[in-house]
């Protein structure tokens, strides 16, 4: 398809990283297909589709709208253009919120199995972050076995996914004037499942036709994701690994290693890798290792599962979401280990091209073409070490004519959970706020989500996250923008040197980057407890603080609900790629301006991040100007 002189030109297009354009070359070389091909091979896209006018909600359907006011202007049903976009928003939201959600009742799962003493190679990490949150659940510690707490915490945490006491303990975090607007507005969430099983069920053909009440759901939902479902994944997660703390890691596609077997961990669920993390260090696995020819073993990660393991153990990350076929196209790794979200089915075929074995292991995510290596508590040990057997077997078969491992490592700093960042302000927000009050530090700005194939992999992160810092805006992010900040060497204190003078003055005295890496797709949840710590601080709601949200490039279901609680808990919030809902002006004008009376944040789309900054940078000055500040 492409003359040998197109390629670098094509890789420059598609990718800004440079390891990356030098693996997008080798892929097309290589004849392989990868998501930028099948992307330009569906265009045109749909435009009914991309307005969000279809409705396939019932088989009386599919059913289209006239986006420009002609026939047919209502569904067989009668549904009109704004039950269909805003129903099919609180669909697709609804989807993003169960994966957040189901992943966070796996580790509570895992956490309950633990106390009890059924699974194999966990035990608790965090006793004091296990005792603070068991004291929010009105679980009495003293005394107590670090297990008997576990217990009563997990099935406290399991209790609120169904709906017992008609609200969900994590959102009580939340300030008093946020949780009254909830209240006025009827959006409190009252359970994690409820929430996500309502929203289907209004969904249904003929159950609920009313935008504005469709929408309200829709924030309904995604609160009760952002401030339940995700921020017990967080939670449960640091109690059973360790809440992450500042370290130095690698990232990109040269963190792969020429003489070691390399296993990729891809997904979302930090369960079973952080087991392969442990399974690595057995003396027989390191000796099989050397026996088979390689100098050893070489664990990386990859979009939030690889955020997981960076944030709390220093695994290097080879990339993000964009990357996972790019990996695999480099030739050298031996197995690509899966969980769930956000992989792409295609990996087997890629796979196939190379020597590269792929392992599903989640009953919830298999994929043809692959090996099927069940995940359990009781077994995740001795799962994890036959996974890494399984990699060291194939090391033999890695072709050296076709390996290729990029450029070199970029350093990054990670591990910047809220506990973390507040110890390290001496313990409470105080000096933030003092430092924003006296402009030091302008605002803050949490960039979050993926890549997307239609803009340049990671352009739009990088490009809003300096423009950001540039204006004294402090930069914190999750997911793949934060891997995409990684590639591009901004999650180092010395990146301090391309902010304004005043952020890189705060920035040198903590000895910080200008962005922080905060953690993974669910770990959104520590910017909701950032914001809601100062908002306390200082007596205001989170929609008064002087914070703005964007993801630049995102494609997730998962977006949605992150994108819907950061607005309904106050925070103005920037999406690069436009949603489906330009169909319906009403749900637009909703969205992007209604909003504004009720939360006193509201979405906007701006694909360019240079005029995204400057949305975000406005807001902030307008939220500042309104505090006195
Ligand atoms: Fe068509 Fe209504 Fe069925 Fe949707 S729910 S497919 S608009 S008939
Ligand atoms: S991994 S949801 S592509 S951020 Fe969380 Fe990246 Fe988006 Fe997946």
């Amino acid at each position: 398809m492409f003359s040998s002189s197109d390629i670098k030109q094509e890789a420059e297009k598609r990718a800004l990283d440079t390891t990356d354009q030098e693996i997008i070359g080798k892929a097309i070389e290589d004849g392989i297909e990868t998501a930028w091909e099948r992307f330009a091979l569906q265009q045109p896209q749909c435009g009914f589709g991309q307005l969000g006018v279809c409705c396939n909600n019932c088989a009386m359907g599919p059913c289209r709208i006239d986006p420009y006011g002609g026939k047919p202007s209502h569904g067989v049903c009668g549904a009109n253009v704004d039950t269909i976009v805003s129903r099919n928003l609180l669909d697709d939201l609804s989807v993003g919120a169960a994966a957040h959600s189901d992943h966070g009742r796996e580790v509570v799962e895992v956490l309950l199995e633990t106390a009890e003493g059924k699974s194999e190679g966990y035990r608790i990490c965090d006793e004091e972050k296990l005792k603070r949150v068991a004291e929010e659940y009105g679980i009495g510690t003293a005394g107590r076995s670090k297990e008997d707490i576990a217990k009563d915490l997990a099935l406290g945490m399991l209790a609120e996914f169904g709906s017992v006491k008609g609200f969900i303990q994590m959102a009580e975090r939340a300030p008093d004037k946020t949780k009254a607007i909830w209240t006025e507005f009827g959006i409190t969430p009252r359970g994690i499942d409820r929430e996500i099983v309502e929203a289907m069920h209004r969904v249904h053909m003929g159950v609920d036709a009313d935008f504005i009440n469709i929408l309200l759901h829709a924030m309904r939902t995604a609160l009760a994701d952002g401030w339940g479902g995700s921020m017990i994944a967080t939670d449960c997660s640091d109690i059973l690994f360790g809440t992450p703390k500042p370290l130095t890691s690698w990232a990109n596609l040269g963190t792969l290693s020429t003489d070691k077997v390399n296993v990729v961990l891809h997904g979302h669920n930090p369960l079973l890798s952080e087991m392969i993390v442990q399974a690595v260090e057995d003396p027989e696995l390191k000796k099989y290792a050397i026996e088979k020819g390689a100098k050893g073993i070489n664990l990386v990660g990859m979009c939030c599962t690889g955020n997981e393991l960076l944030m709390r153990s220093g695994i290097p990350i080879a990339g993000n979401v964009l990357d996972q076929e790019l990996a695999i196209a480099t030739g050298a790794v031996e197995a690509m280990v899966v969980d769930y979200q956000c992989i792409f089915p295609s990996i087997p075929a890629t796979a196939g091209c190379y020597h590269t074995k792929v392992v599903t292991t989640s009953r919830k995510a298999k994929i043809p073409g692959t090996q099927y290596m069940e995940f359990s508590a009781e077994t995740a040990l001795s799962t994890a070490k036959e996974i890494i057997r399984l990699a060291i077997d194939n090391y033999p078969n890695r072709n050296l004519d076709r390996v290729r491992i990029p450029g070199k490592p970029m350093k990054v700093m990670a591990g910047f959970s809220e506990e973390e960042i507040r110890k390290a302000l001496g313990g409470t927000y105080k000096p933030l706020i003092d430092a924003i009050v006296a402009g030091q530090i302008k605002g803050v700005v949490g960039i979050v989500g993926c890549n997307h194939p239609r803009i340049k992999q990671d352009y739009g992160h990088v490009t809003l996250a300096k423009e950001l810092i540039k204006r004294n805006i402090l930069v914190v992010e999750t997911g793949c923008a934060a891997i995409a900040c990684g590639k591009a060497g901004l999650l180092l204190p010395e990146a301090a040197d391309n902010a304004g003078s005043r952020l890189k003055a705060v920035c040198n005295l903590l000895g910080i980057p200008p962005v922080l890496h905060m953690g993974s797709c669910v770990d959104n949840s520590r910017i909701l407890v950032m914001a809601s710590m100062v908002a306390k601080e200082l007596g205001v709601s989170i929609g008064d603080l002087p914070l703005g949200g964007a993801a630049p490039e995102w494609y997730s279901q998962k977006a949605l609900p992150i994108g819907t609680y950061f607005v309904a808990s106050g925070v103005y919030t920037v999406l690069g790629i436009p949603p489906k809902i330009f169909g319906s002006k009403n749900v637009l004008n909703l969205l992007a301006e209604g909003l504004k009376g009720i939360t006193n944040s509201a979405f906007a789309v701006e694909p360019d991040p240079v005029k995204a900054a400057d949305l975000l940078e406005e807001e902030i000055n307008r939220k500042r100007a309104a505090l006195g500040i």
